[in-house]
């Protein structure tokens, strides 16, 4: 497959100001009629071809202003359309197959019902179409189905007609008002029921919402619905983005290969993010939903107003948005809560991504399969990169260098130069340096070291970006630093600093201070670096008790387990080192689980022990069944030492009763990791803990938490509540995916063994990517069971790769990065690691997708 460069970039040469279509529906077969209008894009070279994307399809018939031609012909997957300059209406005929398309990009059949996935290249396997993001145009769609089948029938924009048919079926006439380009493209049809409500914009007008799903659903739709209409207010209050259409729709998919898509006023969703009650959903789940809810109503304004000239520029739609979504949700949830959940999964998928084979800019070079890209480095440092320049600027000026940009392209594709230089323009910023974190990949490291003499601190900064795939040598970037010093003495600060680091080595010194002062640096994560400081355990078991800012405090917290972790884990730590790390470690851990000025929310995050995904990223090749050891003695040990503090714990959190409120949520979380040392610490008693908060359960967060203890452990409970949980929720897909999830995550020595089981399972499929997911993106992420000494692990998702990928390429392909982690693993296992990466690579039928991610693994 051949090599999409960035640089190579030019306008289409026609312009479609009118795109109509017809879909004659059916299950099996679909039939669609197009008729695009054309005319010379006076911006690109003239051309006499009209190049029409297509992927698996092919024309039964090809009209030039209503006249059949037949000069038309193929290149390889398009059709080119010779076409004399001036206007013209092509019109095309295609027949597909719904049922038939198991890679969920196009039209495909999920449950009965039909529906569409276009982002990125998915519209041209509905039709031929310049399938390209910066060729806009104004669609309206007319769709004509069985009335028994297909009583719903949606499509983007308002709905401007509709009828029955003498024959049983009726048809619906949809119009968008808005030029769009066709990834943002949808057709709905189905027997779906709504939850509806409505909203009033900022400037009056009545907008009516309808969440659509399956009929046994409406019961979970309520959360869904209010988290559109507080992301509805709170877009208007923070960025004064009004909506703009007379309809927003939502659709929920079982079958969906991401979690949702912000098709122009008719998002569709994976039923998990929409679907959500105390009985089923996590906590976390509802957070999911209120999250991806925003995330993609957001995209009106940053995606849809305003779209991208080209898929290297996706970052600018995706970083931006995200920023949004987590800025929403910081003001939902409380904020320092938020801002460590998505540095947790900034450091345990981005970093770990920006040091191996797959690393790329947020703004790529250079692609073979365009959904390979839709990565942490686009989305979520995307973000970060976007939230530093707010962190430079502040609150106001960023907001004047949003409206700038919403204003200035508002119906255009732009691209991430555009949004740099609005942010130039309207925040005052310069950021000629800061561009670098648009074209440098990998995550620059930071050294901080302080020299205390005659009352003065000098901190001398260096950092260093490292070597990537494509790009050896590295510039210096500007980094934003917040840091404090402290006075251990009185336990406060004489006010937060920013330093903006911008060469390889720095030095800033504060004076005034009666004794050597602590630091506390990169505080609320002001930028997505590592750091490497000169501190001594005392101040960071100082920091974990006292700092201000509740992320340097959870840093804090972490930074100390992670040093003796790291030392543990290779080898030669004497008993008095591990004695007085542990003492260190004990003596914050105490303080947090007593400290009764803590809210028991920033109280969970502050007891999570790093992952080892996180502790591997810190050693250069890593040893992960070391780590794994390691990290489960220190809990155990944490158990013991704290059984009854831990207990005292337990019970006066499950005296709370269940709301959605902030204590109670906080509550929950404190009780499952309660639950969770102290079954480290004695598994036997542990596991009677388990099954009473398993029982007690009048919700999925503590059931869950309960289950997941359970399923690490060997005792009768386990089995108990393992087929308690199937049976009372066996026709609930989503809850049945936490069900494979929970026992292919979990600490048992078989998990292995379970996994292996579970993919014979009746209710296991490799035909929905949510039961795929649960079971092998569980299994991939739980290093001891992944990383078996014997390979077993890394064959068992090889073999999935090689079974999904004919199915799903796009799902498959997302498997390969555990795998291509192999150059940060210890010899032994990172030889079989590769092994199995060469036997995908020799199958002969690889999808683009798995092809380029192996390639790049191997490389
Ligand atoms: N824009 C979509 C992602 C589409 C992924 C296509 N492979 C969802 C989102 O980011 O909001
Ligand atoms: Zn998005």
């Amino acid at each position: 497959p051949p090599v999409i460069r960035r640089e190579d970039y030019t306008p289409f040469a026609w312009a479609l100001p009118e795109t109509r279509l017809a879909f004659d529906l059916g299950v099996e077969k679909t039939r669609v009629t197009s008729s695009l209008s054309v005319e010379p894009n006076p911006a690109a070279e003239p051309s006499p071809v009209l190049r029409l994307n297509g992927d698996g399809i092919t024309a039964a018939q090809v009209t030039v202003d209503g006249a059949e031609i037949s000069d038309w012909t193929m290149d390889g997957p398009d059709l080119l359309v010779p076409l004399s300059a001036g206007a013209h209406v092509v019109g095309i005929v295609t027949e597909i197959d719904p049922s038939a398309n198991s890679q969920l990009m196009g039209l495909y059949a999920s449950g009965g019902m039909l529906c569409t996935q276009c982002e990125a290249e998915g519209f041209r396997r509905i039709t031929f179409f310049p399938d390209r993001p910066d060729v806009l145009s104004t669609y309206t769609v007319t769709m004509t189905g069985p009335k028994s089948l297909f009583p719903v029938l949606l499509s983007n924009g308002n709905q401007t007609g509709e009828g029955q048919n003498e024959d049983g079926t009726h048809w619906a006439e949809w119009h968008d008002p808005w030029p769009k380009p066709s990834y943002l493209f949808a057709l709905v049809a189905g027997d779906l029921v709504a939850n509806t409500d409505s909203f009033t914009t900022m400037s009056g007008r009545e907008v009516d919402l309808a969440i659509y799903v399956r009929d046994g659903d409406l019961p979970r739709t309520d959360h869904a619905m209010r988290s559109l209409i507080k992301s509805m207010e709170w877009d208007e209050q923070v960025f004064g983005r009004e909506y703009d259409l007379d309809v927003f729709n939502i659709v929920a998919v079982s079958d969906f290969n991401m979690g949702a898509m912000e098709n122009k006023g008719l998002n569709v969703f994976n039923t998990k993010y929409v679907l959500a009650d105390a009985d089923t959903a996590t906590d976390g789940d509802f957070d999911g939903v209120e999250g991806v809810i925003a995330h993609e109503y957001f995209h009106n304004w940053s995606g849809n107003r305003i779209t991208c000239q080209d898929w290297f520029q996706l970052s600018l739609k995706e970083g931006f948005t995200v920023l949004r979504d987590q800025m929403f949700s910081q003001d939902m949830q409380g904020e320092a809560v938020k801002r460590i959940e998505d540095v947790r999964i900034l450091r345990g998928v981005q970093f770990p991504e920006d040091s191996g084979p797959l690393a790329h800019p947020i703004r790529p070079d250079s692609f073979r399969e365009i959904s390979n890209f839709y990565t942490a480095t686009i989305y979520n440092k995307g973000a970060e990169v976007i939230r530093m320049m707010r962190t430079m600027c502040g609150p106001e000026a960023f907001r004047k260098g949003t409206d700038l940009y919403f204003d200035r392209h508002d119906g255009e594709a732009a691209t991430c130069e555009d949004f740099i230089t609005a942010m130039e323009d309207g925040a005052g910023l310069d950021l000629t340096q800061f561009r670098l974190w648009y074209s440098q990949a990998g995550t620059p490291k930071v050294t901080v070291t302080m020299n205390y003499t005659d009352g003065e601190a000098s901190l001398t900064v260096h950092q260093s970006v490292p070597a990537t795939p494509g790009q050896a040598i590295k510039k210096p970037m500007p980094i934003p630093l917040k840091i404090a010093l402290f006075d251990p003495a009185t336990g406060t600060h004489r006010g937060e600093e920013l330093l903006l680091c911008n060469q390889a080595e720095q030095r800033f010194t504060f004076d005034g201070f009666a004794q050597k002062p602590v630091l506390s640096v990169n505080r609320g994560f002001s930028a997505p670096v590592t750091i490497a400081r000169e501190i001594e355990d005392h101040e960071l078991v100082f920091l974990a008790a006292n700092d201000d800012d509740a992320f340097a405090r959870y840093e804090a917290m972490q930074d100390l387990v992670v040093r003796h972790l790291t030392a543990a884990s290779s080898g030669g730590l004497s008993d008095e080192a591990r004695d007085a790390a542990r003492d260190a470690i004990g003596t914050a851990f105490g303080a947090i689980i007593t400290d009764s000025a803590l809210d028991d929310s920033m109280r969970g995050e502050l007891m999570m022990l790093p992952s080892i995904t996180y502790l591997a990223e810190q050693q250069e090749v890593a040893d992960p069944s070391a780590i794994h050891q390691q990290r489960e003695d220190l809990k155990a040990w944490l158990g013991v030492r704290f059984a009854t503090e831990l207990a005292a714990l337990h019970d006066r959190v499950s005296q709370l009763e269940f709301s959605l409120e902030k204590a109670s949520r906080g509550a929950r979380k404190v009780k499952t990791q309660a639950l969770v040392y102290l079954a480290s610490g004695d598994p036997e008693s542990g596991s009677k803990v388990a099954a009473r908060q398993y029982d007690a359960a009048d919700n999925m967060t503590d059931r869950q938490g309960a289950l997941m203890v359970l399923a690490g452990l060997g005792t009768a409970a386990r089995t108990d509540k393992l087929i308690d949980f199937h049976r009372r929720y066996a026709d609930n897909e989503l809850v049945v995916d936490k069900w494979f999830a929970l026992q292919a995550s979990s600490l048992h020595p078989k998990a292995i063994e379970h996994v292996k089981a579970l993919a014979e399972h009746k209710d296991f499929t490799l035909r929905n990517p949510n039961r795929v997911r649960s079971l092998y993106m569980a299994f991939a992420a739980n290093p001891h069971a992944f990383h078996a000494e014997d390979g077993e692990g890394y064959r068992l998702i090889a073999d999935l790769i090689i079974a999904l990928d004919p199915i799903n390429p796009q799902t498959a392909a997302r498997f390969v990065s555990p795998l291509g982690r192999w150059r940060r693993i210890e010899p032994k296992r990172a030889a079989l690691m590769r092994e199995q990466l060469e036997r995908i690579a020799a199958v002969k039928t690889l999808s683009r997708d798995t092809f380029e991610q192996v390639s790049r693994s191997l490389g």
